[in-house]
């Protein structure tokens, strides 16, 4: 005799986690990605789940807080995840060495082969052509409304950046490699570091999709292991086990 045990409807088949520290805009990017807005936000309280639909596919992405205060619920939300995105803002150095002294061992608690992405946001502000909503004017040197912040100096033909980088990508990169061997993965059996660390804008849309959709399209192995998995032990012959004696209902060590 078999029973299968339906599946509930809408269960995420993987978690992706979105760690950092406050104010680096992981809610602005989860935001982007799901109502392609910039909206206001307030500093996130415990955290926020959402439900993304990757073809036929459940994507669950948790939204953590990066304050202090919830550091231990960090560990928790991280447990069985298959993708982590660290995210820091490249205008504040201090934001990537928080992912190192402060977060990275929260996800000693996801799956043993989660995937890790090292994301940059606020890209924007150190990007002259990209503030396009609060450029007003015209820009000189490119066509009008074009994204540019002029330097109101009489020098028409500068422009600069809204703030100022203190992160290179080569730092995030080299980031990624010690989060390699500090969950001792082989760098040749991994996603090189390239294509692992982003650079974004919430507030642009800047490589949002590209971020989340890269990291979806990642997963798809776990989900399908996962699945055939759950499918093999959510089978289960009845007369294989036989009848089940008090002993065994009792358990116990004697
Ligand atoms: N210029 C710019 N500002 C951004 C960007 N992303 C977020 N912000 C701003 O940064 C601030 C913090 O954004 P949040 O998304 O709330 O940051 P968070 O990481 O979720 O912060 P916590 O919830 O406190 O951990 C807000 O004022 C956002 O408008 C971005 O890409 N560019
Ligand atoms: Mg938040």
């Amino acid at each position: 005799m078999r029973r299968t045990i339906p599946e509930r409807a809408r269960r995420p088949d993987v978690k992706l986690v979105i760690l950092g520290d406050m104010n680096v805009g992981k809610t602005s990017l989860l935001h982007r990605y799901m109502d392609k807005k910039f909206n206001n936000t307030i500093s996130t309280v415990g955290g926020a789940f959402y439900l993304k639909q990757w073809g036929p596919y459940n994507i669950s992405i948790w939204d953590t807080a990066g304050r202090e205060q919830f550091h231990g619920l960090g560990s928790m939300y991280c447990r069985g995840a298959t993708a982590v995105i660290l995210t820091y803002d490249v205008t504040n150095r201090q934001s990537l060495a928080e992912l190192e002294e402060r977060f990275l061992s929260l996800t000693d608690t996801a799956n043993h082969d989660c995937i890790y992405a090292v994301v940059g946001n606020k890209a924007d502000l150190t990007d002259p052509l990209a503030d396009r909503e609060n450029y007003e004017g015209v820009c000189p040197v490119h066509k009008p409304n074009y994204a540019c912040q002029l330097i109101p100096s009489g020098s028409p033909t500068l422009f600069s950046p809204g703030a100022e980088r203190e992160v290179q990508k080569e730092d995030a990169v080299a980031l990624y490699q010690r989060i390699l061997r500090y969950k001792a993965v082989d760098e040749h059996l991994s996603p090189p570091a390239e294509r692992m660390c982003f650079e974004t804008s919430a507030k642009t849309g800047a490589n949002v999709d590209t971020l989340f959709e890269t990291l979806f399209d990642m997963v798809l192995p776990s989900i399908l292991r996962k699945r055939s998995e759950s499918k093999a032990s959510s089978t289960i012959d009845l007369e294989d086990y036989g009848p089940v004696t008090s002993k065994q209902i009792k358990g116990g060590c004697c």
